[in-house]
């Protein structure tokens, strides 16, 4: 069964660019490793969700592991001499790294910040981009995307366009191929939906949940489940696994008129993963990864999961 390591020498054979994301990847892998550590043995985890009593560009209350995670990233991609600037979802504007670097790293830290001292699945997120096409470009221009899940096992998603391949971080600091086939089901009958948002709701959000809870004797004919983690990886590696569907729509509370989630961190390098494994993730209507980002913090309407029901959901904004 093969490793990242091998993984990366495959995709860096393939020419300098590649060589380049594989290189960034690598240094995202060992940041992981670390990001990892501390959570696992830290003596006490409310530590690390405490509120510092700041905030990252985009107006949330930083923790102060989301900082951490920041900074522990941040140096591991200052040692790649190719890696030519850093985005995150804590920092306001793109660090530059190298002049001369040919990719860009965009990355959520820490994602799940609000699940850190509950002792939830908590993730990081990736996103990696050619240099030329500079810091706002679609999603659609990703040489690789991925996640790690700090939970029960440390593990990591990820695509270089071609197969998504999940890998486990093992005791020998390695992480290995789990060996199963990333591909999410093109059917399901589990949505992940944070419901208390319900009174918020679009019609056509509330219509399609409305017949999904609707069940056997609604017009969907079967009983739907319902999962919401409220970590975005712990909720998406769930999908990768065994399907489902994902929404965080926008509603009509103030700030939410385009959803929560960030495109150019979290929804572009989750869709890529998807689109990779089969499934399909737009906004309600557009491929996620079609959308000019007009931002480094623009937010985006998120639907992803198995792609006849994001297929359905869309129907019921048409
Ligand atoms: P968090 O703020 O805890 O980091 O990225 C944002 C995110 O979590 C996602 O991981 C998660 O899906 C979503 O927000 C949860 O939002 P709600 O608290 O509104 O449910």
């Amino acid at each position: 069964m093969s490793n990242l390591s091998s993984v990366l020498a495959c995709e860096a054979a393939r020419g300098p660019l590649q060589a380049a994301a594989a290189a960034a990847v690598a240094a995202l892998a060992d940041a992981a490793t670390s990001i990892a550590g501390l959570i696992r043995h830290q003596g006490d985890a409310a530590g690390l969700g405490a509120v510092r009593g700041t905030e990252n560009a985009d107006g949330d209350t930083q923790k102060a592991l989301d900082v951490m995670a920041d900074d522990i990233i941040a140096s591991a991609l200052g040692k790649v001499d190719v890696v030519a600037s850093y985005l995150s979802e804590e920092q306001d504007a793109a660090i530059p790294l190298h002049a001369g670097g040919s990719v860009i790293v965009a990355s959520d830290p820490l994602d799940g910040s609000s699940n850190i001292d509950t002792n939830v699945s908590i993730g990081t997120i990736f996103s990696i981009l050619p240099a030329s096409g500079g810091v706002l470009q679609p999603g659609r221009n990703q040489l690789a995307a991925g996640f790690f899940v700090y939970g029960p096992q440390t593990t990591l998603l990820v695509s270089f366009g071609g197969p998504v391949i999940a890998l486990q971080l093992a005791a020998d600091g390695a992480f290995h191929d789990m060996g199963w086939q990333v591909r999410i089901s093109d059917v399901t009958s589990e949505f992940a939906i944070n419901a208390s948002n319900q009174r918020h709701w679009h019609k056509d959000v509330a219509a399609y949940i409305g017949d999904c809870l609707a069940g056997k004797d609604g017009p969907r004919g079967r009983n739907f489940n319902m999962r919401w983690v409220g970590s975005l990886v712990a909720d998406g590696w769930r999908i990768f696994r065994r399907g489902g569907i994902f929404l965080y729509p926008a509603d009509h509370r103030d700030g939410y008129g385009a959803g929560r989630l960030r495109l150019v961190y979290e929804a572009n390098p989750v869709a890529f993963l998807v689109e990779a494994a089969g499934g399909k993730a737009t906004d309600g209507a557009v491929p996620i990864l079609d959308l000019a980002p007009a931002d480094l913090h623009s937010r985006v309407p998120l639907v992803f999961g198995s792609a006849k029901e994001v297929d359905e959901f869309a129907a019921y904004g048409s």
